[in-house]
């Protein structure tokens, strides 16, 4: 189960037909909406984050230190690559800033453990809920 989750991610985008026809915000939701209601509650987000951060965590150490993060910032460049260019780049930027080691190192230590991670997701949620009605949908994303 490890390293599949943007490893999956980023094969989905490899694919041209996915990337078309999508709304704003899509590509997200398609990647953490784990119940499929089209909409990702705080649970998908947690649950996911640590989804993501176990993908990072290479030497399973329970923290991402910041060789480790040189991996993740490049696999959400990449991603903001290939889907940043259809009118969601806004809510993009602001779904990979919340995965950033500034954002996370809540006790400014240079790297980001599991629990930082994971405390950080409620207020990610806050940041992407643009509407604030307590989820992420397509709604949250373009202008
Ligand atoms: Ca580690
Ligand atoms: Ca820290
Ligand atoms: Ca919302």
């Amino acid at each position: 189960m490890k390293r599949t989750f943007w490893t999956l991610a980023l094969v989905s985008l490899v694919s041209p037909a996915l990337a078309e026809n999508q709304q704003p915000g899509a590509h997200f939701i398609e990647n953490w909406d784990l119940d499929g209601d089209g909409a990702v509650s705080l649970e998908d987000i947690t649950t996911r984050r640590g989804d993501v951060f176990l993908t990072f965590d290479a030497d399973e150490n329970g923290v991402l230190d910041a060789e480790e993060y040189v991996f993740f910032d490049e696999a959400r460049a990449n991603d903001m690559e290939n889907n940043g260019e259809q009118g969601n780049g806004n809510g993009m930027r602001r779904a990979s800033d919340g995965m950033t080691l500034a954002f996370n190192d809540i006790d400014g230590n240079g790297d980001v453990s599991r629990e930082e991670f994971l405390a950080r997701a409620g207020d990610w949620m806050a940041l992407l809920d643009r509407n604030g009605d307590g989820s992420v949908t397509t709604a949250d994303f373009g202008r």
